[in-house]
């Protein structure tokens, strides 16, 4: 075995692959739960997706379940979700259904990746394109180690017809959007309201409920939703994540046929 053509294997198929997704369909930001929902489903439906996550690994917060007790609760609307990716769960009482949250991460990363959608770990988005009607049209994108080390190193930027927001409790993109425009979003107040303390019963049905377009060309998924509409947070139960992650989706499929 070679060591250089390891080396050009490696480099000439990454960049294929990013240079591949210069232009997309949707760009995910944030591989948590719900941006890998969102992106299975996407990709499942033949769009092309590419997903940024800032981190090594992908997962966001699921990995450690509660307080690092690796297990996650679900309630029973989002079964049929688990169902989808293979999750396997069992009933703990009436309503609660307990997964593994190393399993549950695995399943949603392969099956995300199987059904076409680009994972681009340690990619950072500092920011977002617009354009004259005022839409998010792209994301602008840099190594998370140029981030980290606080490099003065300038951006690349990509296309994407829509952009979902899955960056979780600080909803970055939201943030950047409206710290930079000066425009408003969809919220009660325009800006990003911040999430609440914890009320998992709420929490859930509003992340479900306010999952959509929050400026033209930008949809939030997950826990950026709680945080741009002022909801309560929910701790270690994940099905609001999921059916969050895949009506993102369906509200991204239709604003690309729009
Ligand atoms: O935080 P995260 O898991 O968000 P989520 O999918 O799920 C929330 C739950 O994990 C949990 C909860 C509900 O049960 O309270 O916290 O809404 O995943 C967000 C991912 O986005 C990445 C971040 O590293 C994390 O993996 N991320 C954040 N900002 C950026 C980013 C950015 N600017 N660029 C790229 N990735």
């Amino acid at each position: 075995m070679d060591e250089i053509v390891i080396s050009r294997a490696i480099v000439k198929s990454y960049m294929n692959e990013f240079m591949d997704c210069m232009e997309v369909d949707i760009a995910v930001v944030g591989g948590g739960p719900a941006g890998l929902t969102a992106a299975y489903y996407l990709s499942r439906n033949g769009h092309k997706v590419a997903l940024y996550e800032r981190k090594l690994s992908i997962g966001g917060g699921m990995w450690g379940g509660g307080m690092m007790f690796n297990k996650i609760v679900v309630q029973e609307e989002a079964l049929p979700v688990l169902e989808e990716f293979g999750i396997a769960c069992r009933e703990y009482c009436p309503g609660y259904y307990v997964a593994d949250s190393i399993e549950a991460v695995s399943a949603l990363c392969y099956r995300a990746v199987k059904a076409g959608a680009r994972i681009f770990n340690l990619i950072s988005v500092e920011d977002v394109m617009i354009r004259e009607n005022d839409c998010v049209t792209g994301l602008v994108l840099n190594w998370s180690a140029v981030e980290i080390a606080r490099l003065h190193v300038d951006p690349l930027t990509i296309r994407a017809r829509c952009v979902i927001d899955a960056t979780g409790h600080d909803a970055e993109v939201c943030n950047l959007l409206t710290r930079k425009t000066g425009r408003n979003i969809s919220s009660a107040t325009g800006q990003v309201m911040g999430e609440k303390p914890m009320w998992a019963d709420l929490a859930e049905k509003g992340t479900v409920a306010h999952t959509g377009e929050v400026f033209p060309g930008l949809l939030t998924a997950g826990m950026t939703v709680n945080a741009v509409h002022g909801l309560p947070r929910m701790g270690p139960i994940f099905g609001g994540m999921l059916l969050s992650g895949k009506k993102a989706a369906e509200k991204a499929a239709k604003m690309l046929i729009g």
